[in-house]
């Protein structure tokens, strides 16, 4: 496979209830990253509408995603920071993978599943399409590194399929049109540290989720210190006292996703904190767990809310960021239509 410019694409859902699995999952990656890669951070909202969206709550929870970004130290002038729905290469090149994804692929993809449940017949198309869309998303860039909680997994593989068949279907068209023997590249997923699935707090089964109707199962961004407060002291636990080894956190799934939110908030190891916490209960665990929280969230909340009322603000650095996108992507479109010989 040719080398291709290192670049990061990655992207979030303006639904509402940014949440801690949301900031920690991703935007902390996302803010790492730029110290090593150009980065392209995109708020989705082609992906929010494949499930029924109030129009005035999705503008506002755009807004709030992107205020959340910049939030959280990313820089909107060295990077890229926009909204999907700005640049219409995401739809076309969306529509091309129509094509070349399988319906045999797309079947296999759980997050529909779970989504669609019971009521199928009843889902939408573009809930069905959706990782098609995000290859798109990632591919109209060609980025090579895409940094996602582990729920996004076998999108991301999807993706690559993705991306090979292209290369392969049109591998003569690729060549003769000067792009070498791969027009995409097979970006790799970025899943790394102790929180890329950080579990709801009241179900130790079931991942964080802006859907689920207990705001106790998860701790928004937007939680003042009360609430932060009042939400991990209620967090399920169980009766033993914390272990001194990971070892130690299998079968205890509530233990162990605490033990991952206060690694990843502190930046460490969940081994290096359950050596100051193991043998200790849960009490005095949850009360450091929540000054740690409080101490390092506090400042990103009171932020994203100053950010988040400045609409003239917000809207410019999404129309900058889509200006700039879009030069990539219509590019990059371009030599798309000449590979699949569409006239122009
Ligand atoms: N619980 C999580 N733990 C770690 N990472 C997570 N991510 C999401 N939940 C967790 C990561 O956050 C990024 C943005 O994901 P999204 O916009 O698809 O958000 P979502 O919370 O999964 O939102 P949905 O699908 O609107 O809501 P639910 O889950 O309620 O149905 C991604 O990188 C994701 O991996």
């Amino acid at each position: 496979m040719a080398a291709f410019p290192q670049l990061v694409f990655s992207g979030v859902q303006p639904t509402g209830n940014f949440h801690l699995g949301n900031y920690l999952g991703a935007l902390v990656k996302f803010v790492e990253m730029q110290a090593s890669y150009d980065c392209i951070y995109c708020v989705v909202d082609l992906h929010a509408i494949t499930v029924p969206q109030d129009p005035a709550e999705l503008t506002k929870h755009t807004r709030e995603v992107t205020a959340a970004f910049l939030a959280s130290g990313i820089d909107a002038r060295k990077n890229i920071v926009f909204n999907q729905s700005q640049v219409s290469g995401h739809a076309e090149l969306a529509w091309v993978f129509n094509c070349v994804s399988r319906l045999g692929w797309l079947n296999r993809m759980t997050q529909f599943k779970e989504k669609a449940g019971k009521d199928r017949e009843n889902a939408s198309v573009g809930l069905y399409a959706y990782p098609n869309l995000m290859a798109a998303d990632i591919l109209v860039y060609r980025a090579t590194h895409v940094p996602v909680g582990e729920d996004q997994k076998q999108h991301l593989e999807l993706t690559r399929d993705i991306a090979q068949k292209f290369n392969v279907d049109f591998a003569e068209s690729i060549a003769s049109h000067g792009h070498g023997e791969a027009f995409f590249p097979l970006p790799e997923p970025i899943i790394q540290g102790p929180a890329t699935r950080v579990m709801s707090l009241r179900d130790g089964s079931k991942k964080m989720s802006k859907s689920d109707p207990s705001d106790y199962s998860r701790i928004n961004l937007s939680d003042d210190a009360d609430q932060i407060a009042q939400k991990f002291r209620k967090a399920k636990t169980d009766p033993d006292a914390l272990p001194s080894e990971t070892a130690g956190l299998a079968g205890r799934p509530e233990a162990d996703n605490l033990v991952g939110i206060f690694a990843a908030l502190r930046g460490s190891t969940k081994d290096a904190v359950l050596k100051d916490f193991g043998g200790q209960n849960f009490s005095g665990f949850k009360a450091a767990l929540v000054e740690l929280a409080v101490e390092k969230l506090g400042p990103v909340g009171a932020e994203m809310k100053r950010l988040q009322a400045d609409h003239a603000y917000i809207d410019g650095v999404l129309r900058d960021g889509a200006a700039r996108a879009r030069e990539i992507a219509s590019k990059n479109m371009t030599s798309v239509k000449d590979i699949l010989g569409f006239v122009r």
